[in-house]
């Protein structure tokens, strides 16, 4: 029902009268809400019978807040007593208990109310508390409660299937004892006190594999993680040893991760069917790895044959105080139904082992649940009973049958314990003495659950032979020495090269096509009409292609968009605006003004190419949208994935994802992107926020040809830089410093020669006789225009003015041979706008310095705490100053 807080009485009160008029007129749930109140009247008067419609509201009730008396918390005894629920709160009383009551929209449609209560109490008071009535689409609601009611949510388990599920328990908590044995002292961050996630787990992909899924990606902390790897991964026990012991016998490349970080990924069979299961590596940083997960996932729903969503699900494993703490657990949800990033729904299992390293849930969050962030969903949040193997089978089989019937996400919350510290070596009892005190006297789940068996029947030497094989295999993968491993992951990079090279990319593209590709790139349907304005922009855009002449930036942009797609690869562009261009530039989608309709014609390119151009208007987050397109660019080495910022500096909201996933995976597991990220940048009197990108910052994550950092100054060099992007040998980020004053500027374009010429230059050389040169400007980016409107406006000719194009890797040999041709005497000054503590300055000049021999002058803003002055003539007079001396006698 529609939340009573949030409607008017006069709505109510309308609502009422077209009931009176006619009951079937207003929603069902009003309608019984109408029902017990017109019957609360008649009681009050002439006291007809009113317990028929007090047993309907019983039922309602059970459903809304039975979750609250559920007895899902193993560390704290059961509640039998539901004061909320007793009969005297619904005018019943123990007599009506064995009085047969008619029912509306409930499973027993006529039954005496100690039936209607036991089947409610077993349903939404054991041992899954399940949240589900805020969900406003009743088909989801109605779906559910059949679901639950009908089987009184409990699995109706086969013996093989139960003796499974202690197989797995066992695999788990042996495990952990093994490893605490053998490798005395060591980190593995335990998941004891939350076997049970080992089971669940099992039986989602199990059960996944029935529901048409074949790849599931997981993305979780360090919480158990080496147990989901073995248990879960199948990663050879052996393998895993191997790392405990970390000695020579495992290979390690590039830098390596610390074993419970790491990705992995396998296939698993039932029967016919194969499951590839993947795990994203992940960074400490708690939570940061979701929004990956979703752009792997829906990086390969997109790329499958068939119903992509239904192939793929995304799964993440997450702790109780992360999910509550974590800012992009709201953002990710947030993403979950946005066209440009939704992966048809993911499942969230919340373990919720009651602490967050040292800190209570009192300390950690102001909601009821953990995960009550994720009610913003209108999803169903199960909350389980983590001693309960087979209940948590059940919210399993639930979640993920919801999954794939309604396509969003579900949350499952395993309320458990944490068997020790925060890791091995921590003591617990310092700070949580009472708690630890229950924890100590806990048992296993797998022995809870061997007794269950026990008194079902099974025998106990076919329970004690589980324990035995499980005991062996461990001990056996001790002696063996570990694996050579084969991940699947790899084949999509298979061509692509590890190492970056200088090596030029012939990215050229023939005089004829740049025509067609304009064509096909302003081009909108006969039955299309475009804002007067636009029109007129498609036209230029296409005769200054035609003449050759006078090409501007959002046009060789398009150009680049265009010949790509047309080569048969698939670009996605996100960020906030970016249909459009935040600066008015790009109008890659384009508005009919008089349907509304949206046409983006470089998707033109689908059919014949297969080549698939996509744009989106990403929701204003930083953190998700990068990390999503971060995953999205992983899985598709062989496309393009450009993230755009607003303004440069808003990236700062996504530093996370930049600096443990875009600076460093190639280091720490040996996977690299080709993701761009364009961060427009610019002083041009706008104030301290939207002036700087902090190139500064890019360049301190540079070492080892990490990335690719740059700061094209024409259209032209644009063009050539994405067209590398999907063309060199090998793969890295991209960060590329885009312009804003400089769409509009007469002098920054290209011509048609730009583009049908070789490629990217990394420096471009002053065109310029060097003979009577008696200085050198080295600069980047937009500076450029100004240097050289004054070197035209005062005919300074002795001043040559050189642009570094890519900032790392710097391309030392090709400067070198540029400044070859220098005079001896030649002054050498590096100019740039930003302040002196930023831009790339820092950075080169140490380089600069050995590179010539001797130390080169800064020209630029002095150091500042802020990137720029806030007021325009500042600005001015600081720009106007810059350029004096650089040119000063
Ligand atoms: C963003 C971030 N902040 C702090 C930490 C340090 N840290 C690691 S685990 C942890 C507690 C996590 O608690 P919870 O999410 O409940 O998971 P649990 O370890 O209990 O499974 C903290 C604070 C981190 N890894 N990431």
């Amino acid at each position: 029902m529609t939340s009573t807080e949030n409607v008017s009485p006069q709505w109510i009160e309308a609502q009422y009268q077209s009931y009176q008029q006619n009951p079937q007129s207003v929603p069902e749930e009003w309608r019984s809400f109408f029902q017990g109140f017109e019957l609360g009247l008649d009681r009050s008067t002439s006291a007809p019978d009113h317990k028929p419609a007090e047993v309907q509201t019983l039922i309602r009730r059970y459903r809304e807040i039975g979750h609250l008396y559920a007895c899902v918390d193993p560390l704290t005894p059961c509640e039998f007593d539901h004061p909320q629920l007793q009969l005297d709160k619904f005018g019943l009383d123990q007599a009506d208990l064995e009085r047969t009551f008619a029912t509306d929209n409930f499973i027993l449609p006529n039954a005496p109310l100690k039936e209607i209560v036991s089947v409610l109490e077993e349903t939404y008071c054991r041992s899954i508390g399940i949240e589900f009535t805020h969900i406003p689409i009743m088909e989801e609601r109605k779906w559910l409660q059949e679901r639950m009611e009908s089987t009184r949510n409990k699995l109706d388990l086969s013996r093989e299937k139960k003796l499974a599920t202690l197989k797995k328990l066992l695999q788990a908590t042996r495990f952990e004892s093994f490893i605490h044995r053998k490798f005395v002292g060591q980190k593995r961050f335990s998941l004891e006190g939350g076997e049970s996630v080992i089971p669940l787990l099992d039986h989602l992909i199990e059960h996944g594999a029935g529901l048409e899924i074949e790849h599931v990606i997981i993305g979780m902390a360090h919480r158990g993680r080496l147990n989901v790897l073995a248990n879960i991964y199948d990663k050879p026990l052996e393998n895993i040893f191997a790392e405990f012991a970390d000695n020579e016998t495992f290979k390690i490349v590039g830098e390596g991760d610390v074993k419970y970080h790491k990705g992995y990924s396998t296939d698993r069979k039932y029967g016919d069917r194969n499951i590839h299961i993947s795990l994203a590596s992940n960074p400490s940083h708690l939570e940061a790895v979701d929004p990956v997960v979703e752009g792997k996932c829906r990086a390969r729903q997109e790329r499958l044959k068939g119903d992509g969503e239904q192939l793929v699900l995304p799964l993440l494993i997450h702790g109780d105080a992360a999910f509550a703490g974590q800012g992009v657990v709201a953002e990710v949800l947030n993403l979950s139904q946005l066209e440009g990033y939704k992966t048809g729904g993911t499942i969230h299992l919340v373990i919720n082992n009651q602490i967050g390293f040292t800190t209570l849930p009192v300390d950690a969050r102001s909601t009821c649940y953990p995960t009550d962030i994720a009610k913003m969903l209108m999803s169903p949040i199960l909350h389980v009973h983590g001693d309960e193997p087979e209940a948590l089978l059940q919210a399993a089989t639930i979640a993920l049958e919801f999954r794939q019937k309604f396509r969003k996400d579900v949350v499952i919350e395993v309320i458990c314990y944490r068997k020790h510290g925060h890791n091995e070596g921590d003591e617990p009892f310092f700070t949580q003495p009472k708690m630890y005190e229950a924890i100590r006297s806990k048992q296993p789940t797998a022995e809870i659950y061997r007794t269950q068996l026990l008194q079902e029947g099974f025998a106990e030497t076919e329970l004690d032979a589980l324990a035995t094989d499980v005991e062996n295999e461990l001990e056996n993968a001790l002696q063996r020495p570990p694996h050579e491993l084969e991940e699947g992951f790899m084949k999509k990079w298979a061509k692509i090269s590890r190492d970056f090279s200088f090596d030029p990319v012939d990215t050229s593209v023939e005089r004829q096509e740049l025509n067609r590709l304009i064509a096909a790139a302003t081009a909108t349907p006969d039955d299309f009409t475009p804002h007067r304005k636009i029109a007129s922009l498609l036209k230029k855009r296409k005769s200054s292609v035609e003449s050759g002449e006078k090409i501007d930036w959002g046009t060789g942009e398009a150009l680049a968009f265009a010949s790509i797609v047309a080569e048969g690869k698939s670009i996605r562009v996100s960020g906030q605006d970016s249909r459009r261009g935040t600066f008015n530039h790009r109008h890659a989608t384009l508005s009919d003004i008089e349907t509304g309709r949206n046409h983006t014609p470089l998707d033109i390119f689908a059919h014949n190419s297969g080549g698939h151009f996509t744009i989106y208007n990403s929701m204003l987050s930083e953190m998700a949208v990068l990390g999503f397109d971060y995953g999205y660019s992983v899985e598709t080495p062989n496309d393009l994935t450009i993230w755009e910022a607003q303004f440069g500096d808003f990236a700062n909201g996504a530093q996370v994802i930049i600096d443990q996933f875009i600076a460093s995976s190639m280091a720490k597991w040996d996977r690299s992107s080709g993701l761009t990220m364009f961060l427009p940048h610019g002083y041009e009197g706008q104030g301290p926020e939207h002036s700087s990108a902090r190139i500064e910052r890019y360049l301190q994550l540079c070492a080892g040809s990490n990335l690719l950092v740059s700061n094209p100054s024409t259209p032209a060099q644009l063009f050539h830089l994405l067209r590398r992007q999907v063309n060199a040998s090998y793969r890295r980020p991209l960060i590329v410093f885009t312009p804003k004053a400089l769409l509009r500027h007469p002098a920054c374009t290209s011509s048609a020669e730009d583009f049908t010429a070789a490629g990217f230059q990394e420096i471009i050389p002053d065109q310029l006789e060097n003979k009577d040169c008696r200085r050198v400007l080295l600069c980047s980016g937009k500076i450029y225009y100004d240097l050289l409107e004054h070197r035209q406006q005062n005919s300074c000719e002795d001043i040559a003015i050189i642009r570094v194009e890519q900032l790392y890797p710097l391309h030392r040999d090709l400067l070198l041979q540029i400044l070859e041709g220098y005079p001896q005497q030649t002054e050498y000054c590096w100019v740039q706008e930003e302040t002196g503590n930023g831009g790339a300055w820092d950075h080169l000049r140490p380089q600069l310095g050995k590179l010539l021999g001797s130390e080169i002058t800064y020209i630029g803003r002095k150091r500042s705490a802020s990137p720029a002055v806030g007021s325009h003539r500042v600005h001015k007079l600081e720009q106007q100053r810059i350029i004096e001396q650089a040119f000063a006698e």
